[in-house]
């Protein structure tokens, strides 16, 4: 698999900064360096100073050459960083210079994929160093550098590696007719599966946790207009993003925030307040309302302590949806001695899941702790390793896989499930090894038993 070609790019963020970085990878870069500056290249791995040249000679910057000679680099080929000074325009000519001397413009993440293809990382690795970048909490940083140094993809590998003991065992009974039953009772397979589900159970616990780091949740704040939805959103986002009046029907437009809750992005979109109206505006207003509980992985309905939620509401939200019922404006609650004015709440809402008070503060941590709980987020003193649905998506087929074997009682469909379990695994790693299974049974097996 290894390329011909001689990939470059600007690897720092455009704009000014103090240095700026091009990086290029090829498969024999030896004459590079002398071309660029005119001198040998610096020794392995060893910051140089030098001036980077153009065809004629002439100084196009001057900086910083590092040289890792393949295979110890990030790609697995030759490598040079060159460290210039962070210009657009200066980087631009560094750019064109490696052009010149025979690279082309890499593709977005081809410098991953390099390292993909040449065994420095499996996929699940390369997705983290994507996930690393556009991490936006600490956790999320966390959680990507641990997915980066091969944490996920060991457990995958253990989980594969057991497989493939089991599925040794169960194959070779079938190779072995005569002794097929003894031996595939001696591999005891419920048992083993069994094992096996747990630690799947396992993974897909932590890859789940993964996953909302990466994808957060989006929340929709829904009620009757007034009862305090953007004045909740600002104090959540501790900062100003929507408009709040004691005008009824202030809010139009959804509005758009993430808030981080230990590190898990919440996507919480404030609507437009839900009543009958003759105002167009409004009316569009409350069209987006219903666009967003469509979109929405949460309803949170919320109420204050002198409107209840609008009668349909509830009922016409999706049925699927959860829905969490806030009550706000408790604060006022004292002013009013104990007595909600307008008479009660409707029984349905008789017992909100909380009580807080945009204005004060009050209960929002108890909102926060909630909102975690219910996206299935566990604070644990291990950081999770960073995960995508592809992943969540993969160990759950594996799982269906491991649970259909349980059910399999011809030993070549409990080999087939066996087969395709291992199969959708190393599909997170990209380590197709399926068909190596021959020659694993060949060399752990001996033929004269
Ligand atoms: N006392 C009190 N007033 C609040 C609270 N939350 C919001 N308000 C007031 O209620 C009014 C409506 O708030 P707003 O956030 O615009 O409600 P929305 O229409 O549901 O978005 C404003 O005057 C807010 O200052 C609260 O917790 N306590
Ligand atoms: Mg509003």
């Amino acid at each position: 698999m290894a390329s011909t070609e001689i990939i470059a790019a600007i690897a720092t963020a455009p704009g000014r900064a103090g240095i700026g970085v091009v990086r290029v990878s090829g498969p024999d870069l030896c004459s590079f360096a002398k071309q660029l500056t005119g001198m040998d290249a610096p020794s392995a791995r060893q910051a140089a100073l030098r001036i980077f040249r153009d065809a004629q000679g002439a100084p196009l910057d001057q900086g910083l050459l590092l040289y890792f000679p393949a295979p110890a680099s990030f790609t697995g080929e030759d490598v040079f960083e060159i460290q210039g000074h962070g210009g657009d325009a200066v980087l631009r000519l560094l750019l064109l210079r490696c052009q010149e001397l025979g690279a082309r413009l890499a593709r977005p993440g081809e410098f991953t994929q390099r390292a993909y293809l040449n065994h420095k990382l499996d996929l699940a690795q390369a997705e983290a160093v994507a996930d690393l970048i556009d991490a936006e909490s600490q956790a999320a940083v966390r959680g990507a550098l641990r997915s980066l140094s091969g944490v996920f993809s060991e457990q995958v590998n253990a989980l594969v590696a057991a497989l493939i003991d089991l599925r040794l065992r169960v194959e070779g009974s079938i190779d072995f007719a005569d002794e097929g039953i003894e031996f595939l009772a001696q591999a005891n397979p419920a048992g083993r599966i069994h094992e096996l589900l747990v630690l799947l159970a396992g993974l897909l616990h932590s890859a789940l946790q993964g996953s909302l780091l990466r994808t957060g949740r989006r929340v929709v704040l829904v009620g009757a207009p007034n009862v305090g939805k953007s004045s909740l959103l600002n104090a959540l986002a501790e900062e100003s993003h929507a408009i709040v009046t004691d005008i009824p029907g202030t809010t139009r437009d959804a509005i758009r925030t993430t808030v981080l809750i230990e590190g898990v992005p919440f996507h919480i979109v404030d609507t437009a307040g839900i009543r009958p109206t003759q105002d167009p505006v409004e009316q569009a207003g409350i069209q987006r309302t219903w666009a967003a509980i469509a979109d929405a992985d949460l309803a949170l309905v919320l109420t204050d302590v002198t409107h209840d939620a609008p009668p349909d509401l509830l009922t016409q939200l999706p049925q699927s949806l959860p829905r969490l019922l806030v009550r706000n404006k408790v604060d006022l609650r004292g002013q009013m001695g104990g007595q909600t004015p307008n008479g009660g709440l409707t029984p349905h809402l008789a017992t909100p899941n909380l009580e807080v008070s945009a204005k004060t503060g009050e209960g929002l941590a108890a909102l926060k702790a909630l909102l975690l709980q219910q996206a299935g987020w566990q604070s644990s003193a291990e950081p999770p390793f960073m995960a995508r649905e592809r992943h969540v998506a993969a160990l759950r087929e594996a799982q269906a896989h491991l649970q259909l074997a349980l059910n399999q009682n011809a030993v070549e469909l409990l080999a087939e499930s066996l087969r395709l379990a291992q199969q959708a695994l190393t599909g997170i790693t990209g380590h197709f090894s399926a068909d190596d299974l021959l020659g694993e049974i060949f060399s752990r097996f001996c033929i004269g038993k």
